[in-house]
């Protein structure tokens, strides 16, 4: 499933576009963007003479097992945000295309999922923070997104993937893929097998802090990557928060915690050389004033004392995930090549360990914003 995308032709995307009845002619269309779950295409119209993209998802759904429960789901979202929307730039809410039946999306004969966006233009996502002001926008981005959900009506949203941030969970799943051994792989991975175990005693946490009451459930946007905001081309603002598909009941930490293990990684996710990946701390500073800029003031103290936690937790636990998928043959993210997820595991890896190495800076650099708050 992992590597099932098959690119349409041109006339099986005539066929896929067709219940959306968009505007104009069908000029091309062609792979798009760096997601690991989803398969993204840009769809060029020439609609009475202007060229006018549209963004074309095949939703995954062996991964995301409910497409409409997902669909009500981005509906709801989209909607709330783009009815606090008091700018005149219609780029700030994510827009939905709906088929003539007035569905959000299309499933094919063959069984696909379909849907359209609009797409936002003047803006772009990027696949590395080159500077750390991009990591204040998307940091901000997405605080303004959680604050915007806040009262969300019309009760708990669908769990598009049960348990998807169920750390415990994953480390068990971890345990069973290495137990089963299934692709043969697990000679290979000892080391980071050991280093995974050792940290047994931290993976539920965060969970017992909510068993507690200490820690607050919430509406969470759940995979806060840099390439899932756009930042505004001219002003370099974070102005729309894209890839709605795990919105969902969850905790804030995990959107800092995310934002902390893709921002501040020095390399690239699936960097191969160790001695190139290390947490940079201006980059994590950018994180912090940007989520606390954009969130408010709804932190409450067990989520203050946990900010660092959650940058490691989140990282380690995308890190098992990937030697998890290693460890079962590569059935979950896309891969490049052979042995993908076990260098992107490796990376994630080597990540914790620099946070843990770096712990008393990002601490102090978290006690700087709470004084000030
Ligand atoms: P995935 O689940 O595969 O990560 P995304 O929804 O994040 O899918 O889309 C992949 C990429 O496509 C994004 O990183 C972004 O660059 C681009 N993209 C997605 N939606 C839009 C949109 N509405 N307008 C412009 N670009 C978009
Ligand atoms: C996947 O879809 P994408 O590429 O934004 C994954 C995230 C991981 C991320 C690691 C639904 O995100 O949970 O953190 O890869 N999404 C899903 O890069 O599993
Ligand atoms: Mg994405």
């Amino acid at each position: 499933m992992a590597n099932r995308s098959v690119t349409p032709s041109l006339e099986d995307f005539r066929k896929v576009v067709a219940p959306f009845s968009l505007p104009g002619i069908l000029l091309d269309a062609e792979r798009y963007g760096s997601g690991h779950i989803n398969d993204t295409f840009v769809a060029n119209y020439d609609q009475a003479g202007t060229r006018v993209r549209y963004i074309l998802q095949r939703v995954n759904h062996h991964i995301f097992k409910n497409v409409p429960e997902l669909m009500e789901n981005i509906i709801r979202v989209t909607s709330h945000v783009e009815s606090k929307n008091t700018s005149n730039d219609s780029r700030r809410a994510l827009a939905l295309r709906k088929t003539a039946d007035g569905l959000s999306y299309h499933q094919t004969p063959e069984g696909d999922f379909w849907r359209v966006y609009l797409f936002v233009e003047g803006a772009r996502t990027y696949d590395a923070v080159e500077h750390p002001r991009q990591a204040y926008e998307a940091a901000r981005a997405f605080g303004l997104f959680q604050q915007a959900l806040a009262d969300l009506p019309g009760g708990r949203l669908h769990e598009t993937i049960p348990h998807f941030h169920d750390t415990p969970k994953r480390f068990e799943n971890l345990r069973k893929a290495a137990e089963e051994d299934v692709a043969g792989r697990k000679h290979e991975v000892l080391a980071e097998l050991e280093f995974a175990f050792k940290r047994e005693p931290e993976v539920s946490r965060l969970l017992d802090l909510v068993a507690k009451g200490e820690i607050p459930e919430r509406v969470t946007h759940n995979d806060t990557k840099l390439n899932n905001v756009m930042l505004d081309d001219k002003t370099g603002e974070g102005i729309c928060v894209i890839d709605l598909d795990t919105v969902m009941p969850g905790l804030s930490l995990y959107d800092f915690g995310d934002l902390v293990r893709f921002g501040t990684n020095t390399a690239a996710e699936d960097e191969t050389d160790p001695a190139k990946i290390d947490v940079s701390l201006p980059v994590f500073e950018a994180i912090v004033e940007g989520y606390v800029a954009g969130a408010g003031n709804i932190l409450t103290d067990a989520e203050w004392d946990n900010l660092v936690f959650a940058g490691k937790l989140m990282t380690y636990e995308v890190g098992i995930r990937f030697l998890t998928d290693h460890l079962q043959g590569d059935i979950y993210f896309k891969i490049k090549h052979p042995g993908h997820n076990l260098e992107r595991a490796r990376n994630q890896l080597r990540l914790v360990d620099r946070i843990e190495a770096a712990d008393e800076a990002l601490q102090a650099i978290v006690r700087k914003y709470r004084a000030a708050r």
